[in-house]
């Protein structure tokens, strides 16, 4: 059986029917069982201006092998309505990517594990540190939570070593 996260993301539609309806599709599919779920956070688009997110992660035990599972997700997906979009990282009815899979690393074209810009994204890491702070990604090494940390601290950094201090109100 395989250890498994799914990153699910939806921002067009009703979004919230959409990530209840693929975590449904995902816990009837034939050789998966869902372990856990995140809570669904609401989040900024990355990418062109389009509208907010809602992301999750679960975590699946699977005995399809990647492949199989890609193709799965994927007519989860048109199942749900989401339809090709012209736009690199353009709005859509339902995301499913496949994140980890146990320790593995593939990389053949359709389909690259560990998803290439996961350890890019708040949207996939919060959530995924909620379900597996411990988990590592096989090729940089580093926990989810050492990830998460890295990207936070990008985000934020303190301007000046030491604190500004402000002038006394007259
Ligand atoms: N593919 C290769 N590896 C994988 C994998 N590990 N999981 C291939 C899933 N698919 C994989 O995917 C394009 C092709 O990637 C597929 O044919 C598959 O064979 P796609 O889902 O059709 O296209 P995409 O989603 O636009 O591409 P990608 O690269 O998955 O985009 P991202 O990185 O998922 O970005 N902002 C917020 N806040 N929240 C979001 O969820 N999502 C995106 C999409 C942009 N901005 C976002 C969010
Ligand atoms: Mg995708």
């Amino acid at each position: 059986m395989g250890r498994v996260f799914i990153g699910l993301g939806s921002n067009q539609g009703d979004r919230l029917t959409a990530i209840s309806g693929a975590v449904r599709a995902l816990s009837t599919l034939e050789g998966v069982r869902v372990v856990q779920m995140a809570m669904i956070v609401e989040t900024e688009p990355v990418g062109p201006p389009q509208g907010p997110y809602l992301n999750t992660v679960v975590e699946l035990d699977t005995a399809r092998a990647p492949e199989e599972l890609l193709r799965a997700l994927q007519d989860i997906e048109r199942q749900l309505g989401r339809v090709p979009s012209p736009q690199r990282w353009g709005p859509r009815v339902i995301d499913l990517d496949l994140l980890l899979y146990d320790d593995q690393v593939i990389q053949r074209p359709g389909l690259s594990v560990p998803h290439p810009r996961m350890h890019e994204r708040g949207f996939v890491l919060e959530p995924l540190a909620q379900l597996a702070p411990d988990a590592v990604h096989p090729i940089l090494q580093q926990s989810v939570a050492a990830l998460r940390e890295q990207l936070a601290s990008q985000r934020s950094r303190p301007s000046s070593p030491h604190p500004i201090e402000l002038a006394p109100r007259s």
